[in-house]
């Protein structure tokens, strides 16, 4: 990795990089950060690079390889779609942090099935907004949706209405003992930021205010927190999500500055010694599909909760009633139960939120935990053709859960008579056939707790992701308007848990 440290000095004097030192209030950090990528983080594996991006994976000794710290050892286990070969790959999950039973138990023993074959007959969108269309699904969303969606939050009068937001802190635990953790898929880690600026070194501006900043320190994976999938973050065959070719996912972009930058706010407090020992000039990502879309348009409309942990979870210990087992599938029909049983009707465009009860175990101590949390075997929604011909029929935009992937991880499927293991069939149905928006980590709990108290499903769903031009994916924090005439610590649901004190 290539190294990046920056000072700040109050004597000396840089320019800014447009030669006008009152544009640059602020650092700009941006600038810095890119050229803290190393350049192994930023290329997608293709056939030439790979050996170097799964580097631990292919090899006979991958764990050899995992052994250095942080974004060495997460990208060991990186190839994740391939995480279930070999031997080498478990024992680059062992080093990503996971145990050696978790794997096994996320490793049932069927032969692999064909994701093409197995979608070749269920609905796709493409063409459907035209042959350019990188938006997909969210095409559906208008003044209906976002009008249905403020109609259910104002259903209660203007005194009762509550807000929530569904974001897990995205700087959290860092799993150093392997019993609290931060939610992440393995071979992702978390992101560590640290101060540029604050009281132990700031300058005044000119007047006298002053200004704390802060960067990422360390690669900050865009899944690897609640998040927005893209389009085209996953694909089968040559093809994305609208026939986009799979090589547009490698899209140059050159940085037209590669000069470290300096910086003349703050009274002309410089920062200095900024500087990467390989800085980039170019990155690559997806030319088509990717999450600027969502991120200019936005998501708006009728959100519906289906809490299909509180409808169908417990377990023999009675720790949780309202969780769902490890492996856990849930099902079309489980969906339709638990909407019933919440007296929620899905209207056709709803976005919808499927809670698992999942999420809140990576962060509890093993003593309050009813099942350790595990990615690999996580409760989720699970491929039928019947799921994929319902949400095309219903048109639904976004789907969302409190788990890694949404979908359970791996799932066994039955093809030509037989059962086989395919790893996210409902990524490749959703978002590259159907063009339908996949949202995971999403915190739940005190929404659920709200909904199960005052008894209404039906809400203003608002997000966008971050704007990060050409990811895969990007942090999202969706916010909640629903009407509530409840108080969810006085019903029957007792406590709102909190993000911080589970
Ligand atoms: C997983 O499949 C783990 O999630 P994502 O869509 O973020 O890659």
């Amino acid at each position: 990795m290539p190294v990046l440290v920056c000072v700040l000095s109050g004597d000396g004097h840089h320019s800014s990089k447009n030669g006008d030192p009152t544009m640059d209030r602020r650092p700009n950090v941006d600038d810095a950060d890119s050229s803290d990528i190393d350049s192994n983080d930023t290329e997608h594996p293709d056939s030439t690079d790979a050996t170097r991006y799964v580097d631990g994976i292919g090899d006979t000794d991958g764990i050899d390889d995992s052994d250095a710290d942080g974004i060495d050892k997460a990208l060991a286990g990186y190839d994740r779609r391939s995480f279930l070969r070999g031997s080498s790959a478990v024992a680059a999950l062992v080093a990503a942090g996971m145990s050696p039973e978790a794997i096994a138990a996320a490793q049932p023993d069927v032969p692999e099935g064909d994701i093409e074959e197995l979608l070749e007959d269920l609905p796709d969108n493409w063409g459907k907004w035209g042959d350019d269309d990188e938006l997909g699904a969210l095409n559906y969303l208008g003044s209906e949706q976002m009008y249905d969606g403020m109609h259910a939050a104002m259903r209660k009068g203007r005194e009762n209405v509550a807000g929530f937001t569904l974001q897990v802190p995205m700087t959290g635990f860092e799993n150093p003992d392997g019993e609290i953790q931060d939610p992440l898929f393995p071979g992702r880690v978390v992101g560590r930021r640290d101060n540029v600026a604050d009281a132990t070194n700031v300058e005044p501006a000119t007047g006298g205010m002053k200004f704390a900043d802060d960067k990422f320190v360390t690669t900050l994976f865009l899944q690897g927190t609640t998040h927005l999938d893209a389009l085209a973050h996953p694909w089968y065959g040559d093809h994305l999500y609208n026939g986009f070719d799979a090589s547009t996912t490698h899209t140059e972009r050159e940085y037209a500055e590669t000069e470290m930058p300096t910086f003349d706010g703050l009274g002309g407090v410089p920062i200095i010694g900024c500087e990467s020992d390989e800085p980039v000039e170019e990155t690559f990502g997806l030319g088509k599909a990717d999450i600027s879309g969502p991120a200019e348009q936005g998501v708006m409309g009728r959100g519906v909760l289906l809490d299909v942990g509180r409808a169908m979870g417990g377990n023999e210990e009675d720790i949780y009633d309202d969780r769902l087992a490890p492996e856990t599938c849930i099902s079309l029909e489980d969906m339709h139960e638990t909407a019933e049983e919440q007296g929620v009707e899905i209207e056709e465009r709803d976005i919808l939120l499927i809670r698992t009860g999942s999420i809140p175990r990576a962060y509890e101590p093993p003593e309050e935990q009813d099942a350790p949390w595990n990615p690999l075997v996580e409760p989720g929604i699970c491929f039928s053709e019947e799921l994929v011909r319902w949400v095309d029929d219903m048109e639904i935009p976004f789907i969302g859960a409190d788990n890694i992937a949404l979908e359970k991880l791996n799932q066994v499927v039955e093809q030509n008579g037989e059962d086989v293991l395919i790893t996210n069939p409902l990524h490749g149905a959703f978002l590259r056939d159907l063009g339908v928006y996949i949202s995971e980590i999403l915190w739940l709990e005190e929404l659920g707790a709200q909904c199960a108290a005052d008894g209404i499903y039906d809400f203003l769903f608002t997000a966008a992701p971050l704007y990060a031009e050409m990811s895969t994916g990007a942090p999202i924090n969706p916010t909640i308007v629903k009407a509530s005439d409840v108080d969810s610590e006085d019903g029957d649901e007792g406590e709102r848990t909190s993000r911080t004190d589970v």
